[in-house]
């Protein structure tokens, strides 16, 4: 049978710029003392990692918490390949971010413990890390409510680097991702206007193959093959090794320069594994053992550890001290955070909406709202 109404669908000209050609230079690897400074950040994490869930554990932090261990590479590895000055804006599995930013890990420990001390007043927790001074954006709890966030900031510093300061846009966009934000109608809002207005952003998805418990297989369609959720927006698409921090940052620091060259949006993939369950109550009944200890084997901190014995005669003695500076570094952060005293009940009110609207503090109305019946 014929169908004399079908027509041949021709596709239109791509309106985005998806010819250009990436053949990226491989970026030397950095001299041993930036590879050593490296490695005293994933240690960093992970023992702050480790001492978050104690603190977990003694009730000492409420609310939700999410463990980055295991995928600490990530953080260290792409935010090393940016400026100081280009902003970072995250999920809420974020201390490792934070400090991978640059945050002190005082303000980080006392933001878990509901403190005043915190980076948020105490009035954030877990998943809202933020930092102004190191233009990191948080620590967001809706699953790929970041997204569109990272999409608004590329076009500010582009609109700010453009129109205001009259020059060449030269800021990118760190905006990471889950697996599970994936799913999330949001995210393809956030590509499609990247993508239509030549924003420079950088999508790092975080693909531990897990958003809750389940996995990205059962969870996600084209989880083989994800190139196909920005290659629709005309975006380009890298995978790469989350495990290696070497790697990472030579990647990332090409797609950086890229994206800032050409005022372009990105995706990479990230290929990684959460050692821990997905928050503090999660008894990992949806994968096995062998697959956590595979997973394990294959560790950033042991690799980097590894490179560094082989090619720059770093001894193990050297990792072993470094490994107990950091743990001292640690311990000092949570006796402050204990210290930190609860915000007051004034505090209630500040920092809820900007001077701009008008302070709201609880007796008068927000400018904004005035006039309101
Ligand atoms: C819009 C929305 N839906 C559901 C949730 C509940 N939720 C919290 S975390 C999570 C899983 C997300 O997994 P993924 O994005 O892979 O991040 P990961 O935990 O692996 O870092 C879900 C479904 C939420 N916070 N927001
Ligand atoms: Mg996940």
């Amino acid at each position: 049978m014929t169908n004399s109404s079908a027509k041949t669908v021709v596709p239109s000209e791509p309106s985005q710029k998806t010819e250009a050609k990436l053949n990226f230079s491989k970026v030397p690897i950095p001299e041993k003392g930036v590879l050593l400074g490296w490695l005293r950040q994933m240690l960093l994490i992970r023992e702050f990692e480790v001492r978050t869930m104690q603190a977990y554990q003694n009730r000492l932090i409420g609310g939700f918490c999410h463990i980055y261990i295991g995928q600490e590479a990530i953080a260290v590895g792409s935010i090393a390949a940016v400026n100081d000055d280009d902003p970072v804006v995250l999920a809420y599995r974020d201390h490792g971010h934070a400090l991978a930013r640059g945050m002190d890990p005082k303000h980080c420990m006392a933001e878990m413990f509901g403190r005043i001390g915190g980076c948020a007043k105490g009035k954030g927790g877990s998943m809202h890390m933020f930092d102004a001074e190191h233009f990191l954006y948080g620590g967001h709890g809706i699953v790929g409510a970041q997204t569109p966030l990272g999409t608004g900031l590329a076009f500010a510093t582009k609109y700010e680097d453009e129109i205001i300061n009259d020059g060449k846009s030269n800021h990118v966009t760190l905006c990471y991702l889950g697996d599970g934000a994936l799913n999330q109608g949001c995210f393809y809002e956030a590509m499609n206007l990247a993508s239509l207005q030549d924003l420079p952003v950088i999508f790092v998805l975080e693909n531990n193959r897990y958003s809750m418990g389940t996995s990205i297989e059962r969870g996600t369609s084209m989880a083989h093959d994800l190139r196909v959720k920005s290659e629709a927006h005309g975006i380009h698409h890298a995978i790469v090794d989350g495990k290696n921090v070497i790697n990472l940052y030579q990647d990332f620091k090409s797609i950086a320069d890229w994206c800032r060259e050409e005022s372009r949006p990105f995706f990479v993939e990230a290929q990684t594994y959460r050692y821990k369950g997905h928050s503090m109550s999660d008894p990992r009944k949806y994968r096995t053992k062998d697959e956590e200890s595979n997973e394990e084997h294959n560790d950033c901190i042991g690799s980097l550890s590894a490179y560094l014995r082989e090619e720059h005669d770093v001894t193990e003695d050297a990792v072993k001290q470094m490994s107990r500076q950091v743990k001292s570094q640690v311990k000092q952060a949570v006796e402050w955070a204990k210290n930190s005293p609860e915000p007051p009940i004034e505090e209630l009110y500040t920092d809820v909406y900007t001077d701009h609207w008008g302070p709201y503090t609880g007796t008068s109305k927000p400018e904004m709202l005035e006039g309101d019946a």
